[in-house]
């Protein structure tokens, strides 16, 4: 599945994931041997792989001709790809779409060719060893399509209310592949409702954007909350000399995130979040989990008494978000970083690596409502002057981008921290009774004052992005240490309580839903390898804490009005 909702009636779209395709890697004892294995997957899912890093070559074929675009929502943690061995694109980072056109294809069967690379080197800003793990192989889905030398790239959509109603404005952008002027008519159509921006002007080799903004005063819309997750379509249609020659359809909500002192809120509404933080993870498929795996991760989080998730550390599958949109829950969606130093920001490769996940997590993801905040740059070197400077740098590049939804960045830089002053969020992450044995209203009373006096987050919203401790499932004992169901289940009653009830803050997200690998290198002294902070362990059995996190959870209100 590549979305949960159709995006083409006229463009002809394949799904070439979702089968099996012949891998070998490249390294290793097994260097040229084949294996039939299912994309989108793990390499690490594969009996003799289970810690392979190298590069790993995956082939498929398909048939197809004329002018062919290539769509990979993710491979990890890099990717070339190769069309009948000529290499035809690449690509840094496992966790952002990335496509290739290829015009003028003889009709006919091709060979596609994805090497993946899961190896850390200092090519690598990003995906270091970490605590979490980083799979290799196509953990996304692929499809390809047939278009015509001019396409629709993307549309997106804004929704606004205003004093008469809501509001809807669009941008469409239409790319020409060909070596030709072209000139089209792109029938938009929001809603319901269409406008058709005429003869408009698209360069050979370049791109033209067409915007424009519907009224829907008066009309009866129902605004997208997570009760009553509301959601329309958009389309755009190229249409050249009357034909309909290429679409693109997309899906929204009518929803709105305003910041209005130290409230979020949501159509009018202060948000209160109540939130886990969850990585894509599992033992059965790495983090490239089936739908109907996603799926029961939400219906779980739902059964909590939850309505946000955080994709801690990265953007997340886009049928993740498609999923969320319809549940109507809330999701803190981030760039992929996790405690780089400053030395670590310092590789050459970190800031432009780290932009372009930007600007490819936003253009791909700006449409889903279930989104309402965007995170940087989790846990880095917010505490230098050369960190503030990338900070300031991503967090301008998300406005230019995207002007509709707040920023934040999840510190844990305890009273240090230079980058409060410009995101429209605060955010912590805070481990007292875990890390450290501070009684946590105290903790969180300090540090919250020390924000909005000198820590220059004065009069903001602010979040509590991760809190929480540890559990091995199954371990239990009634003197309640550390890792213990008991311990867990107490402390996170404590923190629960102090966090929901700190003047001024608007929520919170427990590190976090499930248990997950980390990768070997990076933290071998965690139990089992593992993170083990989950409500539920890798496999979604419950701790003890599950039934404390739900009560509690319940207790509260998606509203603080
Ligand atoms: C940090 C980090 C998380 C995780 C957590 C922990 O806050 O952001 O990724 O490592 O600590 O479990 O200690």
């Amino acid at each position: 599945m590549i979305r949960t909702f159709e995006t083409h009636h006229i463009r002809r779209q394949k799904e070439l994931s979702g089968s099996l395709w012949d891998f070998t890697p490249l390294q290793g004892e097994y260097a040229g041997k084949h294996f039939l294995t299912a994309v989108p997957g793990c390499w690490e899912n594969m009996p003799d792989f289970t810690e392979y890093r190298g590069e790993g070559q995956y082939e498929t074929v398909f048939e197809a001709g004329g002018t062919v675009r290539l769509e990979f929502k993710g491979v990890s943690h890099t990717a070339r790809v190769l069309l009948d061995g000529k290499q035809v694109a690449s690509h840094y980072n496992a966790f952002t779409p990335f496509s290739v056109v290829i015009p003028g294809l003889s009709r006919g069967i091709h060979r596609l060719t994805v090497i993946a690379d899961n190896r850390f080197s200092e090519a690598s800003a990003l995906h270091v060893p970490n605590d979490y793990m980083t799979y290799g192989g196509i953990s996304r889905a692929v499809s390809v399509e047939e278009i015509p030398d001019i396409y629709i790239r993307y549309i997106h959509v804004t929704p606004c209310r205003r004093a008469d109603g809501w509001h809807a404005g669009f941008e469409a952008a239409v790319e020409n592949t060909g070596t030709a002027d072209r000139t089209a008519d792109i029938r938009v159509k929001v809603a319901g409702k269409v406008q058709t921006c005429q003869a408009v002007a698209i360069p050979a080799g370049g791109e033209a954007k067409v915007t424009g903004e519907f009224s829907f005063a008066g009309e009866n819309i129902t605004g997208w909350m997570p009760e009553h997750p509301a959601l329309y379509l958009a389309s755009a249609q190229l249409i050249r000399e009357g034909t309909a020659i290429d679409d693109l359809i997309e899906r929204f909500g009518f929803r709105e995130v305003t910041i209005d002192g130290k409230q979020i809120r949501l159509n009018g509404r202060a948000l209160r979040i109540k939130g886990f933080c969850r990585h894509e993870d599992h033992p059965m498929y790495g983090c490239a989990l089936p739908w109907q795996a996603i799926a029961q991760d939400l219906d779980t989080v739902l059964h909590l008494g939850a309505n946000s998730i955080r994709t801690s550390h990265y953007p997340n599958d886009e049928i993740f978000l498609d999923l969320c949109d319809e549940k109507g829950i809330l999701v803190w969606e981030e760039n992929h970083a996790r405690g780089l130093s400053e030395e670590q920001m310092r590789n050459p490769n970190f800031e432009p690596q780290a932009e372009q996940v930007i600007r490819e997590m936003i253009e791909a993801h700006y449409n889903h409502p279930c989104i309402y905040i965007w995170g940087i740059l989790n846990e880095c070197a917010s505490e230098t002057v050369y960190g503030k400077a990338c900070y300031e740098k991503q967090y301008a590049l998300i406005r230019s981008l995207d002007s509709s939804r707040p920023r934040s960045s999840s510190s844990c830089k305890f009273k240090t921290d230079l980058c409060l002053g410009t995101p429209e969020v605060v955010s912590y992450n805070i481990y007292p009774q875990w890390y450290h044995d501070a009684p946590v209203e105290e903790y969180l009373a300090d540090l919250y004052s020390w924000v909005q006096t000198e820590g220059g987050g004065a009069g903001k919203p602010f979040l509590v992005t991760e809190i929480g401790a540890g559990a091995i499932y199954g371990y239990r004992a009634p003197y309640k240490p550390k890792w213990s169901e008991e311990y867990q289940a107490e402390t996170l009653e404590k923190q629960i309580t102090a966090v929901m009830s700190q003047p001024g803050c608007c929520g919170m997200y427990i590190w976090q839903f499930c248990d997950v690998r980390v990768s070997r290198e990076w933290f071998s002294s965690r139990p089992r390898s593992m993170n083990n902070k989950g409500i539920v362990d890798e496999y979604r059995r419950r701790k003890l804490s599950y039934d404390v996190v739900k009560r509690l959870y319940e207790s509260f209100g998606n509203y603080m009005d």
